[in-house]
């Protein structure tokens, strides 16, 4: 049965008075004051939040714990299975967590993570990660204090962001990218269309399309090489030698190309080169790295330490960049950063429109701790994102800055998210398919 607070705080400063020297019950009364003075919180409720503010399904855990007005979010966004992360958090954790304490987050990771047996699927990384990063919420609104704080106080005052130039034309790519800099950003990520076909990251024009074998999206490895490398060049020669240059490869060209493509890119001096193979082929990253020192940066993709320990304990990548939901969650993901900080790999979290605001929180405030920080990658939000997320990360000449308010700052207003349902396709937030001319599909 709880204690009534005050008689608790009464009965626990009389104890400590009597056998604690004067020192450690002050101490006392303030840890005391962290946890409120009452009994740790129980998980009375577990609910799913969906909603699509912005064309992207996003999904957050709520947890309700046993004690008036004390609950939390946590980011379990997974676009392209989105239906199916409700379940595994409705149908599985909840029951395993109902009644549990939330003061055990490293405890309720571990069980979690192992009640499955079969782990390190997105599903039930992006399940885990919503119960993990409420947990967080929950800790840090007990305390009084942002997350940032719990986990060991601000690196640096704000954190510097990377924002998307992209075009159907290498003009406007460079026209987007100067007025990203004339708002503040010091570090562009450049994408351009690909004509006639379907390339990553920005529109591709009206040229008429390739003759194929087939009627479905296409892509052309050599022309996508030539197209990106050209891009570098004339970024580099438009923009300046100051501004520091990103792109994204998608994992779209052969393993040997993109040793190729890293090589040549060396004379543009970019900030790094992102996801030039895809997980499968991380063995390649070793030839990359005999080859040439361009930065090279991967791992949005990873759900599993498998992937990301070997690149950075054999310091194959300059930055490692996880999801940090799809990994698992803010606590895992700090364990990374850890990990990545011994071996002098940086950070440089996913922050893609596919991650909600209590994610972004997430990661904006473990840019802040950790000291081996990159940088992030930023996605604006829209009003009606902020009218559903009030407290989202804000953006500030090419700065991003963390919320003051306690746990996550971040309050989710639901009757809003209620009017931004998930809307219904007939691939309900999955993705198509890219073929090359003779039909061979190909990672997207
Ligand atoms: C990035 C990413 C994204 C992904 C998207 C998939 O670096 O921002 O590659 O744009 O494609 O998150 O849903
Ligand atoms: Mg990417």
């Amino acid at each position: 049965m709880p204690i009534p607070r005050r008689n608790f705080l009464q009965s626990a400063a009389g104890a400590s008075a009597l056998v604690l020297a004067p020192r450690f019950a002050q101490a006392d009364e303030q840890a005391e004051r962290a946890t409120r003075g009452l009994p740790a919180p129980r998980i009375k409720d577990i609910s799913v939040i969906e909603c699509e503010p912005q064309g992207v399904r996003l999904t957050v855990v709520k947890i309700t714990t046993d004690q008036d007005g004390l609950y939390g979010y946590g980011c379990a966004t997974f676009t392209q299975r989105a239906d199916l992360v409700k379940p595994a958090v409705e149908k599985y954790l909840r029951p395993f967590l109902l009644g549990k304490t939330t003061d055990r987050i490293e405890d309720i990771w571990q069980s979690c993570y192992d009640s499955s047996y079969w782990r390190n699927g997105p599903v039930l990384n992006n399940a885990i990660s919503g119960i993990d990063e409420a947990l967080w919420d929950i800790k840090g609104r007990q305390a009084n204090m942002p997350v940032y704080q719990l986990a060991g106080g601000k690196c640096r005052e704000a954190v510097d962001a990377y924002a998307h130039a992209s075009g159907a034309e290498f003009e406007d790519v460079v026209t987007n990218a100067r007025q990203l800099m004339a708002q503040g950003f010091r570090n562009i990520r450049v994408q351009v269309g690909l004509p006639g076909l379907a390339g990553y990251g920005s529109q591709h024009g009206n040229a008429a399309r390739p003759q194929a074998l087939h009627d479905k999206p296409l892509f052309d490895r050599e022309a996508q090489f030539r197209r990106a490398l050209k891009l570098l060049e004339v970024c580099r020669r438009e923009l300046g030698e100051e501004v520091q240059l990103l792109h994204d490869m998608h994992e779209r060209l052969t393993p040997n190309e993109a040793v190729q493509f890293c090589k040549l890119a060396e004379p543009y001096h970019m900030f790094f080169l992102e996801d030039p193979l895809s997980p499968e082929d991380i063995d390649y990253f070793r030839q990359i790295r005999q080859n040439c020192a361009t930065p090279i940066a991967m791992g949005e993709l990873f759900n599993s330490p498998h992937e990301w320990q070997p690149l950075i304990a054999e310091r194959l990548i300059d930055y490692i960049r996880v999801h940090l939901s799809q990994a698992g969650g803010f606590s895992p993901s700090r364990k990374i950063a850890i990990l990545a900080e011994q071996f002098g790999v940086r950070t440089a979290w996913h922050g893609p429109g596919d991650v909600s605001p209590v994610g972004h929180m997430a990661n904006v405030t473990l840019d802040l701790v950790s000291y081996n920080f990159g940088i992030q990658e930023y996605s604006p939000f829209n009003e009606r994102t902020q009218a559903i997320f009030q407290g989202c990360p804000e953006i500030r000449d090419g700065y991003l800055w963390v919320s003051e308010k306690p746990g996550w700052g971040i309050e989710i207003d639901e009757k809003e998210a209620a009017r931004a349902p998930f809307t219904q396709s007939p691939l309900n937030g999955g993705w198509g398919e890219i073929r090359l001319p003779d039909g061979t599909v190909i990672k997207q």
